[in-house]
C-alpha cells in the first residue's frame, strides 16, 4: 500500500480511519482559530460595544440586501448600493420591539473561504460568534446553494446553527482510565471509535456517557472547546424579483419568513420575556417593562429591579400566564411568563 492510500477494508477506507481524520481536522482547525496573542490576532472582530437586551448579526453574501434591512428596521442608516462590498465594517442599529432594545449588526458580505480569512470573513465570523441570533440573508433570485455555503463557513469555525448541544456527558479525570457508557444502543459511532479519538487528543482518563445516539462528529464537538450553538433565521430577500411560483416554493420551506412577522420570530428565537412591575395600590408600570430571558424566575426579576431586593424578599404576587389564579402568591423559584405582572412584597 502506498503511503497516500487509506487503510482499507474491502476496498473502502475504514470507518475508524475516517473518524480519526475528522478528529485531527477539528484539532487543527481549533489551533488555527486560537488567537496568536499579537495585535491583529486572527480571531479579532470589529470593535462594537454590546448594547441592549440581545444581539442579532446579519450574515450573507455581498449585495443580498443586509444594509437595506437594517435601514428598514432601525433608525440607523447604513450605506446600501448595487455593488458588492458596500458595507466594509460593522454598523450597529437598534430594533425596538415589545419594549426591548435589540441590537442589529449590519456586517460586510462574506464569501466562500471567509473562515480562512478571505475578504473580511474572519472578523465578520468573530462578531457572529458574539451574537444571540444569526439572521442569514439569502437572495431569492440566486440558488439554494448559498445557504449551504454560508452554513459550511460558519460550521468550519465551530458555529452550529439551529442544533442542540449533543447530549453527551464528558469529564476529563486525573486517573482511572477511560470509562465509557451509553444509556441506549449506539448506531452512529462506537466505543472503539471514541477510545481512538480520545487517544488522538491524548486523553487517557475520562468519563464519557452518551445519553443520545450521537455521531462521531458530535462527540468531537463536545471534546473541542469553543463550540457555539446558535439559533439562525433564514430570510429571503428580493422576492419582488422572482416569479410567484418561486415565491410559493420558498414560502413552503419550513424556515421561510416574511418581514411582517420577522420581528415576532426574532423575539421568539431570542427567547425574550417582558415582565411588568407593580407597586402596591398602583396600576402596573406598562411603560417600563423588564426584559429577561425565557425561563427566568422571580429571583431573576428581583435582581433586575435591585441587587439587594432578594435579601429582603418575603413573597411576590403575580398576575398573568404563569399562574393559575391572578394574583397568586409565589416564591423566588417561580418561573415567569411573557407579559406577566409582578408585585414584590418585602420583609
Ligand atoms: N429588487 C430588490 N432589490 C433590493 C431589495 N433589497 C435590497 N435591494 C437592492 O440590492 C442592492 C444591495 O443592497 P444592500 O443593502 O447594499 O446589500 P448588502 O447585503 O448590505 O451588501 P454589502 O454591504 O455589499 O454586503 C441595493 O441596490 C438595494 O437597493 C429587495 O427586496 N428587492
Ligand atoms: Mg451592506
Amino acid at each position: 500500500m502506498s503511503k497516500w492510500q487509506l487503510p482499507c477494508e474491502n476496498g473502502k477506507p475504514t470507518e475508524y480511519h475516517l473518524g480519526l481524520l475528522k478528529a485531527k481536522l477539528a484539532k487543527y482547525r481549533q489551533q488555527l482559530l486560537e488567537p496568536t496573542g499579537k495585535a491583529g490576532a486572527k480571531g479579532e472582530g470589529f470593535d462594537v460595544m454590546k448594547s441592549g437586551d440581545a444581539r442579532v448579526a446579519l450574515i450573507g453574501f455581498p449585495s443580498v440586501g443586509k444594509s437595506t434591512l437594517l435601514n428598514t428596521l432601525t433608525k440607523t442608516h447604513s450605506e446600501s448600493a448595487n455593488y458588492e462590498f458596500t458595507t466594509l465594517t460593522c454598523i450597529p442599529g437598534v430594533i425596538e420591539h415589545n419594549g426591548a432594545n435589540i441590537q442589529l449588526l449590519d456586517l460586510p458580505g462574506i464569501i466562500e473561504g471567509a473562515a480562512k480569512g478571505k475578504g473580511r470573513g474572519r472578523q465578520v465570523i468573530a462578531v457572529a460568534r458574539t451574537a444571540d441570533l444569526v439572521i442569514m440573508m439569502l437572495d431569492a433570485t440566486k440558488k439554494d446553494v448559498q445557504k449551504e455555503l454560508l452554513t459550511a463557513e460558519l460550521e468550519s469555525v465551530g458555529i452550529r446553527l439551529n442544533r442542540r448541544r449533543p447530549n453527551i456527558y464528558y469529564k476529563p479525570k486525573k486517573g482511572g482510565g477511560v470509562s465509557f457508557n451509553s444509556t441506549l444502543p449506539l448506531t452512529k459511532t462506537s466505543e472503539k471509535m471514541i477510545q481512538l479519538i480520545l487517544h488522538e487528543y491524548k486523553i487517557f482518563n475520562a468519563e464519557v456517557l452518551f445519553r443520545d445516539d450521537c455521531t462521531t462528529e458530535e462527540f468531537i464537538d463536545v471534546l473541542v472547546e469553543g463550540r457555539i450553538y446558535m439559533p439562525c433565521l433564514y430570510v429571503y430577500n428580493k422576492i419582488d424579483q422572482i416569479s410567484i411560483e418561486e415565491v410559493d416554493r420558498l414560502a413552503r420551506q419550513p424556515d421561510s419568513l416574511n418581514l411582517d412577522y420577522l420581528l415576532d420570530t426574532v423575539w421568539l428565537c431570542l427567547a425574550l420575556v417582558r415582565v411588568f412591575t407593580k407597586k402596591r395600590g398602583e396600576p402596573p408600570d406598562f411603560e417600563g417593562g423588564l426584559i429577561l430571558r425565557s425561563g427566568c424566575t422571580v429571583e431573576h426579576v428581583c435582581h433586575a429591579i435591585h441587587r439587594t431586593l432578594v435579601a429582603n424578599f418575603k413573597y411576590a404576587l403575580v398576575w398573568g400566564q404563569s399562574v393559575k389564579f391572578s394574583p397568586q402568591r409565589v416564591g423566588l423559584q417561580h418561573t415567569m411568563c411573557h407579559d406577566d405582572v409582578i408585585q414584590v412584597v418585602k420583609k
